[in-house]
């Protein structure tokens, strides 16, 4: 009853909004959503590092990705599309609350840190459910889980259950975090209960080899931070014991993930259904299966971006066999931008070739400079949208407020703050989008207003961190000085005009700091 009541709001709010949305454009296709009994599926493929030059429908001549491309083809490409940090945990964090992640100060989590978004928090999948979708998240969570020191021998709480997902299955944080284990419903799938599963992040625990021990073979070489507990013959990052039964295998998330996923879809085919499917690939370690072994010239991370574009057709497979393309609104996009050496010596660098990874942008994951988190975003909804290309500056942060707005919901104030409805920019019916954008990278803050781009100055640059030591050719961007550059004539941030135009570094610094004194405030 209160379910179908629910269903009710939001099929006459839906209708009502698509109405609007669609009305001054009558080859919309106003008349398709009409027909449909409720809102559309909602499907977010969330790809992890994958650059903006990666995908063959994003100019990349060295690797193929023909299944991506038909969503791009029947879609709205996005060329000006952000996630909201240069790495995944603050970018995760912002497309699931709708606020930016340096508001709870996020940043890359260990794989036993606790859960960053809390039962309050106004979440994306909440929102959903309110519209009586079922959701589900399948693939890399590194969100946090539980309420710190996590028992993985129990059902881990709270987790995604508790932000609005009626369905999980999970990596728990990174492929090359320990625990390396699968959690369905938050609880560590085939574990032998006489084999109970601890992890510590210190000290080296279990009698499995380690990655530091030289005398082990790897398929490897890693870094000193990679080189803890060696399972599946790569060393991760902390110490693992017990589990034995519940390891995973590398090779095999493709086929694991997509099963889930497509199991999901056909249990839920009567919709509306969300899913939220965050990839791992490709991120390290790359090991994708034997059958992409090969497929590019570029080693295991061409490999790895291929196997992913197959994970995306197989899925897409199932949505368009159940009958569900025209009830169906895809969204593809990813975490951050890319990365060759990020810890594991694959030849990602060596076997690169003149492929660009980031495109014509400067700069790559962790960096202030646009390749951090200018990333392929296409939004395909066939028999409603149609397809193009958008210069609208949008971010991943507004999908909340958008799918929202969507299903005919208003949100309450005060929350999902930084989230602004573009779901018209996301439907291809306008074509500018936000005034201003924030993002955060390793160590320093980024503004866009309309084109231009400014980089705060990072005091004491030295002591300020940075985790991009691994890969040589990415440039962090930071530097103690201002910079600012105009992306309409200088894609590549080549030209610091932070002194010629003191106004407008000015302007945006102070957009800036408007929002730090407000989180400094709330602290
Ligand atoms: C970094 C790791 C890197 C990767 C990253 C998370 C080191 C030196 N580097 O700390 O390998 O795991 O965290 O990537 O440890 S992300 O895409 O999930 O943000
Ligand atoms: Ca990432």
């Amino acid at each position: 009853m209160k379910i179908g009541m629910l269903l009710c709001f939001g099929l006459c709010a839906f209708t009502l909004s698509s109405c609007s949305l669609v009305s001054n454009k009558p080859n919309a296709k106003g008349v398709v959503t009409q027909k449909k009994e409720h809102p559309p599926n909602i499907i977010v493929f969330y790809a992890d590092d994958l650059g903006y030059g990666d995908l063959s429908s994003y100019g990349a001549s060295k690797i193929s990705t023909p299944n991506v491309d038909i969503l791009a083809n029947s879609g709205i490409k996005f060329m000006d599309s952000h996630s909201s940090a240069a790495t995944c945990t603050p970018s995760r964090y912002s497309l699931l609350t709708g606020e930016y992640g340096f508001r709870k100060d996020a940043k890359i989590l260990t794989g036993d840190a606790p859960a960053l978004i809390r039962a309050d928090r106004f979440t994306l999948p909440a929102v959903l459910k309110k519209a009586g979708y079922k959701t589900a998240v399948i693939g890399k969570w590194h969100l946090g889980l539980g309420d710190g020191d996590v028992n993985w021998n129990e059902t881990i709480s709270p987790g995604p259950r508790e932000i609005g997902f009626d369905y999980s299955f999970l990596i728990p944080a990174t492929g090359d975090r320990v625990p390396t284990v699968y959690l369905e419903n938050q609880k560590v799938l085939s574990l032998n209960s006489s084999d109970p599963i601890y992890v510590s992040y210190e000290n080296v625990i279990g009698s499995r080899p380690v990655g530091h021990d030289s005398n082990v073979p790897l398929r490897y070489q890693a870094d000193m931070q990679h080189s803890g507990t060696v399972i599946n013959g790569v060393s991760r990052i902390g110490y693992m014991k017990g589990g034995k039964s519940a390891e995973w295998i590398d090779e095999d998330f493709h086929e694991v993930f997509t099963q889930k996923a497509k199991a999901f879809i056909r249990e839920n085919k009567d919709g509306p259904f969300f899913l939220y499917f965050p990839f791992h690939d490709p991120h390290v370690p790359r090991l994708p299966h034997p059958r992409f072994q090969g497929v590019t010239k570029m080693g295991p991370r061409g490999d790895a971006i291929v196997q992913m574009d197959w994970m995306t057709g197989s899925v897409m497979d199932e949505v368009t066999a159940l009958g569900l393309t025209e009830d169906t609104l895809v969204v593809f996009t990813s975490d951050n931008g890319p990365v060759l050496n990020d810890g594991y010596d694959d030849e990602a660098a060596e076997l690169l070739g003149d492929h660009k990874p980031a495109g014509p942008l400067r700069g790559g994951k962790y960096s202030a400079f646009e390749a951090g988190s200018r990333v392929p975003t296409i939004v395909s909804w066939p028999g409603t949208i149609q397809a193009g290309e958008s210069n609208a500056l949008v971010s991943q942060v507004d999908f909340l407020a958008s799918f929202a707005a969507l299903t005919g919901q208003k949100l309450p104030n005060n929350v999902s703050i930084d989230s602004r409805d573009m779901m018209a920019q996301f439907l291809g019916l306008k074509p500018n989008g936000r005034e201003t954008l924030l993002k955060q990278s390793i160590p320093a803050m980024t503004v866009r207003m309309g084109n231009f781009k400014y980089i705060a100055a990072v005091e004491n640059l030295a002591n300020a961190g940075s985790f991009i030591k691994n890969d040589k050719d990415i440039e962090s961007g930071a530097s103690e000085e201002p910079q600012l550059y105009n992306l309409s004539t200088d894609l590549a941030e080549l030209n610091n005009l932070a002194e010629l135009r003191p106004d407008i570094a000015d302007e945006m610094k102070m957009i800036l700091e408007k929002i730090q004194d407000q989180v400094l405030a709330e602290r």
